[in-house]
């Protein structure tokens, strides 16, 4: 006589398994400065509910640097205003009940940084996924960091690709 023990832990990984059966879509951004210089990456990976956005950073200006996903797939520096507007919200895809939502999909928290120039930010965003009306449109979009002290500049910027190496 066999008796069927299933510990909780294989339990919990039995009912993860189809979360983890296959690679979930993801995406990456070579983030670099006015100057072309590699200043970070920034990763995308699709979950359920959202997209979890991870980006790390360095050598940049201490401070609290506003960011967001731009319209635009195209980081021509100096400046990046090729990268266009936020990413919009996303009225266009039908989605309702986010019609009187003022947040728009391109939102992302501030980045902070720190006095040695690194930082990190992770999030999960409900409003964006890896899908050909979100990140992955045909202008593609771009991750954009602006300037701490002066959030209109635009001060680093990475094209966002299923390619890792773009
Ligand atoms: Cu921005």
């Amino acid at each position: 006589m066999k008796k069927i023990f299933l510990s909780p832990a294989l339990i919990a990984l039995l009912l993860a398994a189809p979360v983890l059966a296959g690679n979930p879509p993801q995406a990456t951004a070579q983030i670099k400065d006015a100057k072309g210089e590699p200043v970070g990456t920034a990763s995308f990976v699709q979950q359920p509910k959202g997209v979890l956005v991870t980006v790390e950073v360095k050598g940049l200006e201490p401070g609290k640097h506003p960011m967001h996903i731009h319209a635009v797939g195209k980081c021509d520096a100096p400046d990046f205003r090729s990268a266009g507007p936020h990413l919009g919200d996303h009225k266009m895809a039908g989605m309702k009940g986010s019609m009187a939502m003022e947040t728009m999909a391109g939102d992302l928290p501030e980045l902070l940084v720190g006095a040695d120039g690194t930082g990190k930010a992770e999030v999960l965003n409900p409003e964006i996924s890896l899908g050909s009306k979100s990140l992955l449109q045909k202008q593609g979009t771009a991750l954009l960091i602006h300037d701490a002290t002066k959030p209109s500049k635009r001060i680093a910027c990475g094209v966002i690709s299923t390619n890792p190496n773009p």
